[in-house]
């Protein structure tokens, strides 16, 4: 930095190249993006459509460090942000009244902001943007920001701080926002000089969506954004040592495809960086163009239609058997954009025994981290599997190619014996799976899914037909509840188009249901199905296995078991009334279809639908914590047989 007043403060390790998606609009998109309640305008006429880092800038405009702010916004093509005003951001709000550009959308918890800029990312590939103001306001978007950092998305938080004078000094709602996010955040700033606000957003917006994307924090003391600056537009970036690797190396490429034509038991093993590098099409190619099986796991449900005959299923503690069975008896994994993490791998030094490994990935940090990578290919992964496709291709001109077919007929023996699956409950109550198998079959594939964490997640990630990337959305690395109608929202937003469901638990429906309110207020018609087991199913199911049936504070209501006796509490009918949405219940199989197609009719608001379900459902298969993958069991106490034949 050639200053000491903007503070870079660092983060995540390694790390990466301009991604597929991400990128800054050109100003000339914002007629088309406009959103559909307001009319298609200009950016601001006075300033550059240029990116920054290019060359020459337009002459100086003179106006406030918050005006620089929003002027920097409007110029980076941001379309939305969710927020809440407050002392210390006060300044920006009053130009972003004025824009013309970027609309502001009034969260009612700045949670539910950070995760509203999360689903936005997820479905449109560009950076979201939240603001929340200093103290509490900031430390309430701790974690989204962390739940992006651990999902990978491109967030940008702007948070006002006191006066750069009263900083350290526990001013009223001070708080080290830079300090606290630290490890959460891919990178953050602190900015004390209004002539560095322009900039230091631009590079944030960089840094968010280039390389392995990530959530970037830019903390803005309020004395910055009340001073005079002179706006220039584009800014050069300050970033020395920033320099994202996206091409692989050729060698490497080349040994990959050596070993992927000798293998006898190959899988593919997809993570959510596919999505992220925009990469399905050219993996389709690389699939069909090697025959080899592959597993897509819980981020990267949609990377590969769920439908091709090739796709394995999600792998992990709640995959499938043929899944998890294929990266257990693999003689060569090929991981792209996946991270071995430990829902996957289980137990790691029996994860996969006999496999070597493949790894490419764009963080160079990832790679090894858990699992030695016989070859490591450091790049985005489109351009790793265009490049390995030629490789490929010139390996089977040259006659390499094994044979496959004892591998597959192994593969579908498990496929067919050990489907996917679920009991009908004897007592006559709902599936939770059957409510959103139809929710996928109606819907289909063309809407958005956003899940809650719990049961009804690993269920919605199961029984839904993922076919198309970006479709998918959930918390897949923190597991936080309260994601999904927030994040529904912020989807939503970035696809008007689509229809968006959220499938959330009643328990997570209870953190962030407030921002119904805003949904109704601002005319976004998500829909939102809760999955009600009456109680926090997932830690309910480890009790019922792993604590002798002792149900330690996770009944969430006041019914009777197995019947319509009790009270309700909350009623969520009630609830979504009083939210100015539709509210439906559904307790029997024979309705569910109707409730579905009466909630695909109203899209003048949103609705929320409350299916009653069989309180004790459970998910499988099921790896048990901290035990091996080859220990999955299909139901209670029932092991798979491996040596299973067709
Ligand atoms: C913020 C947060 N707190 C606690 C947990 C631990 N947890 C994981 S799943 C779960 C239960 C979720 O209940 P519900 O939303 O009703 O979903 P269900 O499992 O019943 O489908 C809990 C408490 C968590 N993941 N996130
Ligand atoms: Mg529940």
């Amino acid at each position: 930095m050639t200053d000491q007043t903007t503070t870079t403060v660092g983060s995540r390790a390694g790390s990466t190249g301009p991604a597929r998606h991400g990128q800054a609009p050109s100003p000339r998109d914002l007629a088309a993006r406009a959103p559909a309640n307001q009319p298609p305008t200009q950016p601001a006429p006075a300033l550059s459509p240029r990116r920054p880092g290019e060359e020459s800038a337009a002459a100086p405009v003179t106006m406030t460090g918050a005006q620089a702010l929003v002027a920097a916004l409007e110029q980076l093509g941001v379309d939305v942000v969710f927020g809440i005003p407050g002392g210390a951001i006060l300044p920006a709000y009053d130009p972003l009244f004025d824009s013309r550009t970027v609309r502001h959308i009034l969260v009612r918890h700045e949670q539910g902001a950070g995760h509203a800029a999360a689903g936005y990312a997820q479905v449109t590939g560009r950076p979201g943007v939240c603001i929340a103001t200093s103290g509490p306001g900031a430390t309430n978007l701790v974690t989204p920001l962390a739940d992006a950092y651990m999902d990978s998305v491109p967030v940008v938080a702007i948070t006002g701080q006191v006066p750069s004078g009263l900083i350290g000094t526990d001013g009223f709602q001070e708080a080290d926002i830079a300090g606290i996010t630290l490890p959460v955040t891919k990178h953050n700033f602190l900015v004390t000089e209004a002539g560095d606000i322009a900039r230091t957003v631009a590079e944030a917006f960089h840094v968010a969506s280039t390389g392995r994307p990530g959530p970037v924090l830019v903390d803005i003391a309020k004395d910055a954004l009340q001073a005079s600056t002179q706006f220039r537009w584009p800014v050069p970036f300050e970033l020395p040592g920033y320099r994202p690797v996206t091409r692989p190396h050729s060698r490497q490429v080349r040994e990959a495809a050596k070993m992927m034509m000798a293998a006898r038991r190959p899988v593919l093993y997809v993570g959510g960086g596919v999505i992220k590098a925009g990469a399905s099409d050219e993996l389709l190619t690389l699939a069909e163009l090697t025959g080899m099986p592959l597993v897509t796991t819980l981020m990267a449900r949609g990377a590969f239609p769920s439908s091709h005959k090739q796709n394995l299923g999600m792998p992990g503690m709640h995959g499938n058997v043929a899944a998890v069975g294929a990266l257990q008896k693999a003689d060569l994994l090929v991981a792209l954009g996946a991270r071995f993490d430990d829902r996957v791998t289980g137990r790691l030094d029996s994860f996969a025994p006999d496999a070597a490994v493949v790894h490419a990935d764009i963080d160079p940090a990832e790679i090894s981290k858990n699992r030695h990578a016989e070859v490591p290919i450091v790049g985005d992964c489109r351009e790793v599997i265009i490049e390995l496709i030629a490789a490929i291709r010139g390996e089977q001109e040259a006659g390499e190619q094994a044979d496959l077919s004892a591998w597959w007929s192994q593969l579908d023996a498990l496929r067919a014996t050990y489907p996917l699956g679920y009991d009908q409950p004897g007592d006559g109550s709902l599936a939770p799976q059957y409510v959103i198998e139809r929710i996928g079959k109606l819907a289909g594939p063309d809407a958005v899914y956003v899940a809650g964490v719990g049961q009804h997640q690993m269920w919605a990630a199961q029984f839904i037909e993922h076919e198309q990337p970006r479709h998918w959305l959930n918390s897949g690395g923190l597991g936080t509840m309260g994601y999904a109608v927030p994040a529904a929202m912020g989807a939503k937003v970035g696809a008007p188009e689509s229809a968006v469901w959220a499938i959330d638990g009643d328990g997570c429906f209870q953190m962030t249901n407030q921002e119904l309110a805003t949904c109704t207020v601002e005319g976004i018609p998500v829909k939102v199905a809760i999955i009600n087991n009456g109680n926090l199913g997932m830690v309910r199911q480890w009790q019922t296995l792993f604590y002798n049936e002792r149900y330690s504070q996770t009944d969430l209501d006041r019914m009777e078991q197995g019947t319509s006796a009790g009270t309700r509490i909350p009623d969520f009918v009630k609830l979504a009334e009083a939210y100015g949405c539709a509210g439906l219940r559904c307790e029997t199989a024979a309705d569910v279809d109707k409730v579905i197609k009466q909630a695909m009719e109203i899209n003048d608001r949103p609705v929320v639908i409350d299916f009653i379900v069989h309180r004790d459902a459970m998910v499988w298969p099921m790896v048990a914590a901290g035990t091996s993958n080859d220990d999955i069991k299909v139901a209670r106490d029932m092991a798979p047989d491996w040596d299973v034949t067709e």
